[in-house]
């Protein structure tokens, strides 16, 4: 008797909450598949006009602001590149960590709270590149993901 009066209720807390779950599954699905389509590549790789992308890069007290950029493929690359230190930085990239030719190396820049804009073309390969500050390697890197 008592656990008859125990488990009805806990098996429609059971049906309740499976409902609950797979409705909030069912939404959440399609809130996250649309958010990831149409902002992913702006949230990753900022904004995105036409052919050509731009990235907002920051360096502050030797560290990059992101360990992280997404690029589209063979695509022209405009970084807006702002350093709040007053000791060079740059912006290289690599095939991979370690390797002695870079892909690309951005002009030196000096600040504090100066800016440069240059631009670069995306690896046509996709895959995991590297990018570093020359002058700082092993404080100022992260990987490049080109898609
Ligand atoms: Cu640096």
């Amino acid at each position: 008797m008592r656990t008859a009066w125990l488990t009805r209720p806990i098996l429609w807390m059971l049906v309740a909450a499976g409902l609950v779950s797979a409705l909030a599954a069912g939404c959440g699905n399609s809130a996250y598949s649309s958010a990831t389509s149409t902002a992913s590549g702006a949230a990753a790789s900022g904004s995105t006009t036409g052919a050509s992308t731009t990235v907002k890069l920051t360096a502050k007290d030797i560290e990059y602001d992101t360990n992280r950029i997404t690029v589209p493929a063979g695509q022209k690359i405009t970084v807006d590149f702002t350093s709040f230190d007053s000791v060079q930085h740059t912006f290289a990239i690599y095939n991979q960590k370690g390797d002695p030719n870079s892909l690309f190396v951005a002009p030196f820049l000096t600040g504090p709270n100066k800016s440069e804009t240059f631009a670069f073309t995306a690896p046509a390969k996709p895959g995991n590149y590297y990018f570093q500050c020359d002058v700082h390697p092993a404080q100022m890197n992260g990987t490049l993901v080109v898609t």
